[in-house]
This record gives C-alpha cells, structure tokens and sequence, in this order.
C-alpha cells in the first residue's frame, strides 16, 4: 500500500498528511519493546532525545540505539510512500525518537526542521510514526498547514529555556498559531511532513507517555553538506552531521557527491 492521488495532494498543499498506511499492533508492540530497552540503555538522556536511534550501539552522538529502528526506516512500504512526495532516489539520512513521559515530557518549541539542518538544496521528508496514543492531552504534534508553501526559512530565536527540546523557536509574527492543527494519532499511524513545515508540540503533563519516531528522508538531487555545521549543541543537544550515515534506499545519488561510507563502522542492518 502507498499514498493515493489525494494524499500526495494533501501534502503539497498543506505540507502533511497522514496517510492510510499504518503498522500493524504487533510491529507496534515489538517496536515499543526495542524502545523500552533503549530508554533503560541510555539513562543519561532525555527520551526526547534520542538522536540517531537507528544505529546500533553508541553512536557518535553518544546514544545507544538500536537496527530495529533502521529496519523500520528501510520499510519498502514507507520507503515507497516516501519516494511518491520526493521523487524516486530516497536517501536516509536521520532517525530520532521524542518519547514525552508521562508528567513531565517537554515542549518541543515551534520550529522549521530546515533551519537545523545540513542539506542543499534543503529538502526532506519526515515520517514520524506513533508508538503509543499521541493526543492532544499527551503533546501529539501541532503544523501550521500551508506553512511550507514560500519555501523559504523564516527567523529564529534563540530559546533560553532548559524545558524544551530544541533551542530555536519560530519568531513571533512568522506564523499564526491560531492556525494551527493538531495531528492525533493512533498507535502504528503515521504522518508525513515537508521540511519548510511549521510544527512543534506541547508539553506533556498528562500520565500519559506519547513516544514517536522521526524518520528522515531526501531526495537523491540533494546533497548531505558534513562542512555546512560542525559538531555541537545547535539543537539543544549533542549532533554531529561530520559522522551522519546515509543510505540510498532507493534510485541513484544523482548529485555524485554523496558520501555513503561515512559512519558506517556502528551502523549493522540486520
Ligand atoms: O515529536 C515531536 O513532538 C516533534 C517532532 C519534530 O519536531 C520533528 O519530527 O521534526
């Protein structure tokens, strides 16, 4: 199964759409097993987090994670789905898990993912995957739709506060958040977004835990730039795009300049 003529039209219009495609329970189950076990593995970080949970063991950005996420990320049926938004060359680039818990799971400020991120031209789509219920209640994910049309960056400020997951917010009057949708998902649903989309999510105060998974995608006429932003805290927390693995999952890299051997040393698809 992959997207219909009107998801692919949702999309480009209002910069996401959560399709029919969804995981069954009992990858769901298995799926929220491996995360159990990687919050247990990794007691030092926020569940927030989780940055490249798809490579197994630590990784350069100090995490511990796990092939079952990259098996995830791999799915033909979502690599397919991926490839009818950004054409047929779909190179995998990042992976990384927001799992809120219960009480006290943190903001994630307004934000374009493109402001954060080494790709040119700038392009990706996100497949963020619910693991548990993700409700209004529990911070599930909020979009301007249409917010991606200009294709452009809008400004950022930086954000001081300690309780947010990224430390750059959408300046005020680049957005009207009385537009904005709240995307309430089921276990095993899923939604996709533009990487010009305006979105964040609100803090989870509820008992509720609301875990996801980010899974990131460009297209082969793009280029992974490891010598646009060096290794450091620009997201709140430690990346490190110089070590970043990329697979083609699908057509050819038709910049030629790709570097698909980087950071392979930990990454083992199973
Ligand atoms: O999971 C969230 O609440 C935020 C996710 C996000 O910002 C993203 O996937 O780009």
């Amino acid at each position: 199964m992959t997207l219909s003529e009107s998801e692919i039209g949702r999309y480009r219009q209002d910069g996401y759409v959560v399709p029919s495609l969804r995981l069954s329970p009992a990858r769901v189950a298995a799926l929220r097993g491996t995360l159990d076990r990687l919050i247990a593995e990794n007691p030092g970080i926020r569940p927030e987090r989780l940055v490249s949970a798809h490579i197994e063991g630590r990784n350069a950005e100090g995490v511990r994670g796990s092939a079952d996420f990259l098996d995830l990320a791999r799915d033909p049926g979502i690599v397919a789905a991926v490839a009818r938004l950004i054409g047929p060359d779909v190179i995998l680039w990042g992976c990384q898990i927001f799992c809120k818990p219960g009480g006290n799971g943190m903001e994630v400020p307004w934000h374009q993912d493109g402001h954060y991120w080494p790709i040119r031209p700038l392009a990706t789509c996100t497949v963020w995957i619910a693991l548990d219920e993700s409700k209004i209640e529990n911070g599930c994910l909020r979009v301007i739709p249409g917010s991606h049309r200009a294709r452009e960056l809008h400004a950022h400020m930086r954000e001081e506060r300690e309780d947010v997951v990224l430390n750059q917010r959408a300046a005020d009057g680049t957005f009207d958040e009385a537009t904005a949708v709240d995307i309430e998902l089921e276990p095993g649903q899923m939604s996709m977004h533009d990487v010009y989309l305006i979105h964040g999510s609100n803090a989870n105060r509820s008992p509720k835990r609301r875990a996801g998974i980010a899974i990131r995608y460009m297209p082969g006429t793009s280029l992974f730039d490891r010598t646009i932003m060096r290794p450091g805290d620009q997201s709140g927390y430690k990346i490190d795009f110089t070590t970043r693995p990329l697979w083609l999952l699908a057509g050819q890299d038709r910049t030629g300049l790709n570097d698909f051997r980087v950071g392979h040393a930990h990454a083992v698809a199973r």
